[in-house]
């Protein structure tokens, strides 16, 4: 598999000056006919010679050009496209194809799901629909005209405006849909089906009327409410934020069951997996219902950030994902806890993208070449992304900020464009030389800072040496430094916020000071103090760095109750239990037995416990311990087993030290009324649910506390409650498990999404038995490798088990390398991600480095593997 370079980008040969489709919905096939005006375009370096469509699993059946039949020897195709030799430089085409939606479980291109069809198109889905210029810098409108069966197929929707409907001979009907803004082929969609809807509307500022509409099954239709709030909630956001409204008269969701990912911003005609559409208190989780929140306004602000500004190929993705994902951030911080949004942001980037960084998948924010454009919708491109646009932020000012988003879209707006367009945008309109900045976006790992104090009493200097630098990683030996915006604060020793007293002229943000880190090693100084202050650094996570502990442990227990910023508190509660954890994890083993966790981090603690925060959600989060998953990072060699035995043995430790306080505090908050998906009631439920979750820590020998996990779960009168419990149960080997295992199962083995939560709640428990379970599972009636959603709980959250998928004996290592064999025939795109644990293979020992390098090899060697799969498993090796 050759990979494609972003130096190699050449301006597209030909434009499409407009596109018209016709797609014939029949029994086992799907006829589409291609009509389209093209133009040699005058600014590409070659101006002669054929015209190269993309297409790849289409039976070509005619080509016309200018109307006139093309004949065969006039054109060739391959599995991948269609080259016509001699076209004149303004020419009509018309290709005719033959397309297979029923056999199309790649879920690209046109598919069938749960009896209707629908359309996955980004990256590169269109060129399975017909044969065209699929690359995101050639835009045209489009006309669609779709045919189907009348009875089966009721309802027919594509992009824009609907524009004629009526009825055909033989029990079929059509319709067709006009979409006035000129738009890459990544966003064109189709759906056909029975499908109900609701409808609300929406007035603009400038006073349209937009009508809204969520389409779905009849089932679900009670399902639908809080898809349309937020849809709502986001679209009056993004006018009083961003002073953008929405284009088009009709705005419409379609929410399908076979997804390859979260939701796709087609125009006008957005498609989700319908677990990012679906809510019931009986059914959805309070993560749920946030998560639909967001994930609908992400996609509503790429209505502006994508789609009337794109992207001018491939490698620029981030420039429409990072900036949509930062607008999403800022609107869930708006609409919630702004706090727990910043740390639920920062846990992923520290958890997942920090320890992409460090892999051999580590890319660049823009990567600079890749063999499947699918397997780089990453958190770096993402996350890391969003950050950096962050970053422009903190840099520039609010201000100045907006200033430059507006001058970009006003700039850009119909264009196909680069990160550097963006960049420039916010340069200009903020008057700063913006180049090193660009650094961010080439130069893939993440920075890391020491960070010096001194101070000296006599002259009241206080003094921070900031250093950075960045770790190697595959392709990038030698690094640069980047500008890395660091916002502090000084506080005295009674907790008392010291910027004010300052002198010099430091730059502010809001209660922050603004500190400039550009050099490889640079200098700060204040003066005007008169006692060694406290330092509370990397203030909201300025940016996306690793801070080398030089925090003292008291230091840290001082700021997490004393800090303003209320991230940074809860920063120095996760990086004080970090540090206790890791100590648990590489002691000797002699002392393993007799040293416990130190009393001034159960002081610590306790005092979190008793604090008087009133945001609960943002208690709840201090007192979550961090993951396995994020504790591994720091170890040189990870031994799964100690790893799994210390994080097990700290969090008992903890919970038993803290029994009393916990229980009292569940029972404060433990309420069993009406559901509520407001801030007050989310934070109760999530309070209560630490608290369970370090109380069944303790429930192996204690009755009562397994009772307490019974009783919340019969208790439970939604579906954060009955999960909070299902959750703790897992966990424990015995009769409450299978009891409420088969209860659940029971009860739910009709709503698919709730029971993708039983198959992952199997999945991730640390009890003994698991990968048997898997196993089993593997084999239940309702597990099918066709339905991304259902693997990615089994499998997806098996492999986030660190214990049991790296069980020395390898069975985890065998079981996931199975499926992921027998997945890639059918969908490489998931079977690619599901081989994300197997990556960092040389961070273990060495029989399990052997267990995992077979593994990566098998998929490497696969006969017929594809280029998804192949490339995640060869770069892996190294
Ligand atoms: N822009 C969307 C990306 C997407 C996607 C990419 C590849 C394969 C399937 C996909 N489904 C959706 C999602 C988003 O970021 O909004
Ligand atoms: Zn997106």
């Amino acid at each position: 598999f050759q990979p494609i370079r972003l130096v190699d980008y050449q301006p597209p040969e030909f434009l499409v000056e407009r596109l018209s489709l016709c797609i014939s919905l029949a029994a086992d096939h799907t006829l589409v006919r291609a009509t389209s005006v093209l133009h040699r375009n005058r600014d590409a370096a070659k101006k002669s010679g054929p015209l190269l469509l993309s297409g790849e699993h289409l039976e070509l059946l005619e080509v016309r050009l200018n109307g006139e039949k093309v004949a065969p020897d006039a054109y060739r195709t391959t599995p991948e496209s269609l080259e016509i030799d001699t076209v004149p430089d303004d020419f009509q085409l018309e290709v005719v194809t033959r397309l297979y939606p029923d056999r199309n479980t790649a879920l690209s291109g046109l598919y069938r799901s749960s009896g209707m069809y629908c359309t996955q198109c980004e990256a590169q889905g269109f060129r399975r629909i017909t044969y065209y210029l699929d690359r995101p810098d050639v835009l045209t409108r489009f006309f669609t005209r779709i045919e189907a069966e009348a009875e089966s197929f009721p309802v027919l929707l594509a992009n824009g405006n609907l524009v004629a409907a009526g009825r055909l001979p033989q029990g079929r009907h059509f319709v067709e849909w006009d979409d006035p803004f000129p738009k890459p082929s990544y966003l064109f969609a189709l759906v056909a089906g029975n499908l109900s809807q609701i409808e609300d509307s929406f007035v603009t500022r400038s006073g349209r009327r937009i009508v809204l509409q969520i389409y779905v099954e009849e089932h679900n239709r009670h399902k639908c409410d809080h898809a349309m709030a937020s849809l709502k909630k986001a679209m009056k956001w993004d006018e009083e934020v961003y002073g953008l409204e929405y284009d088009l008269d009709q705005y419409m969701i379609v929410a399908v069951d076979h997804f390859n990912m979260g939701a796709m911003e087609n125009k006008g005609l957005n498609i989700f997996n319908a677990k990012y559409v679906l809510a019931s208190p009986e059914t959805a989780t309070d993560q749920d219902y946030l998560g639909i929140q967001a994930v609908i306004a992400h996609e509503y602000f790429h209505n502006w950030t994508g789609n009337r500004v794109t992207c001018r190929d491939w490698f620029q993705l981030s420039l429409k994902e990072g900036l949509t994902v930062f607008r999403d951030q800022q609107f869930s911080a708006d609409m919630d806890s702004a706090a727990v949004q910043r740390i639920n942001e920062v846990r992923t980037l520290r958890q997942v993208q920090f320890r992409e960084d460090s892999s051999p998948l580590a890319h660049p924010v823009r990567p600079e070449e890749y063999v499947e454009i699918n397997n780089f919708y990453t958190v770096t491109v993402y996350n890391k992304g969003a950050e950096l646009i962050r970053m422009l932020y903190t840099l520039l000012g609010e201000a100045a900020y907006y200033r430059g988003f507006a001058l970009y879209i006003q700039r850009h707006d119909g264009q196909a464009v680069t990160c550097e367009d963006f960049v420039q945008a916010m340069a200009d309109a903020s008057g700063r030389d913006l180049s090193p900045f660009m650094r961010w976006y080439t130069q893939a790992g993440t920075p890391q800072l020491t960070i010096q104090e001194s101070w000296q009493q006599e002259q009241g200097l206080y003094g921070l040496t900031v250093s950075q630098q960045t770790p190697p990683t595959p392709g990038q030996p030698r690094k640069v430094p980047v500008p890395i915006p660091l916002l502090i604060g000084l506080l005295d020793d009674q907790g008392n916020d010291l910027t004010a007293t300052l002198s010099g002229d430091h730059e502010r943000r809001g209660d922050d000071v603004l500190l400039e880190v550009t050099e490889a090693e640079q200098q700060f100084r204040f003066t005007g103090l008169t006692s060694r202050p406290h330092l509370s650094v990397l203030r909201s996570f300025s940016a996306p760095v690793k801070l080398h502990s030089f925090r003292t442990r008291d230091e840290l227990a001082f700021l997490s109750v004393h800090d303003h910023d209320l991230f940074n508190r809860w920063d120095a509660a996760f990086s004080l239990s970090e540090l206790v954890l890791l100590d648990l994890v590489t002691e000797d083993s002699a002392d393993r037995d007799e040293r416990g966790i130190s009393d001034s981090y159960l002081q610590a603690m306790q005092s979190l416990v008793r604090s008087s925060i009133t945001d609960l959600s943002l208690l709840a989060e201090a007192l979550r311990l961090p993951t396995e998953n994020y504790v591994l990072q720091k170890l040189e060699q990870i031994d799964p087993d100690r790893l799994y035995q210390a994080y097990h043995r700290g969090k008992q430790e903890l919970a038993a030290f803290l029994e009393t306080d916990l229980l009292d505090l569940y029972r404060k908050y433990r309420s069993t009324g009406a559901y509520r998906f407001s801030r007050e009631d989310v934070g109760q439920r999530s309070l209560c649910g630490v608290c369970l979750d370090y109380l069944a820590s303790l429930a192996a020998h204690r009755t009562d506390l397994t009772e307490l996990c019974r009783s919340h779960y019969q208790e439970a009168g939604n579906m954060t409650d009955r999960m909070i419990a299902l959750t703790a149960a897992v966990q424990l080997e015995g009769d409450l498990r299978e009891a409420l295992l088969a209860d659940f199962e029971q009860a739910w083995h009709r709503e698919p999404l709730v029971m993708d939560k039983w198959f992952a709640v199997q999945a991730s428990s640390s009890a003994a038995d698991t990968v048997g379970r898997v196993e089993k599972l593997l084999h239940h009636p309702d597990f099918s490798l066709n339905n991304p959603n259902r693997v990615r709980a089994l499998i997806g959250t098996f492999g986030q088990n660190h214990f049991h998928f790296h069980h020395h004996s390898g069975s985890g290592y065998r079981l996931v390398t199975r499926v992921i064999l027998e997945l890639d025939a059918l969908n490489p795109q998931v079977a690619a991600r599901m081989a994300g644990p197997f990556v960092s293979w040389r961070r273990y020992d060495g029989q399990r480095q052997q267990q995992l390098r077979a593994s990566l090899r098998s998929m490497v060697e696969k006969p017929g593997v594809s280029r998804d799969l192949y490339e995640v498993a060869n770069k892996s090796l190294g």
